[in-house]
């Protein structure tokens, strides 16, 4: 066994080397961009007309994040937190990436129905941290 301060040092090294060069751009054609840090998700609009809309997601963070799509009328900042995994509740989830990187981008695309979403990080701890945001969905 390596003595935790080594593996630690070994973990901050390989970071610091995947983390080299700028962020990934945008997905082509996306028409919603967001962007996540730590431990914030930012929207390049406020919302879109109802159908299939393709979200880039840019992941600026030195750190693994995730995105999820959760269409509900709960404020950005009221959804359930399962104590034990510290994850938010997914009821409503239309669509998500499990995983983007550090550095990376991704895209997915969902239809989407008139009404409220949240967008949201659920590593463990995320979204408590301020990994949310809403987003608004007009009809056609
Ligand atoms: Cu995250």
């Amino acid at each position: 066994m390596l003595p935790r301060s080594l593996v630690t040092l070994f973990a901050l090294a390989l970071l610091v080397a995947s983390c080299g060069g700028a962020p990934d751009a945008a997905p082509a054609g996306a028409q919603v961009v967001a962007e996540m840090s730590d431990y914030k998700i930012t929207v390049s609009v406020p919302s879109v007309k109802a159908g299939s809309v393709k979200i880039g997601v840019r992941n600026l963070a030195a750190m693994e994040h995730s995105f999820q799509v959760i269409k509900t009328d709960l404020a950005p900042d009221k959804l359930p937190v399962d104590g034990a995994s510290a994850k938010a509740n997914e009821d409503g989830k239309v669509g998500e990436l499990k995983s983007i990187p550090a550095g990376k981008s991704a895209a997915l695309t969902v239809d989407l129905t008139p009404g409220k979403y949240v967008f949201i990080c659920n590593i463990a701890g995320h979204y408590q941290l301020g990994m949310r945001t809403g987003f608004t969905v007009d009809s056609p």
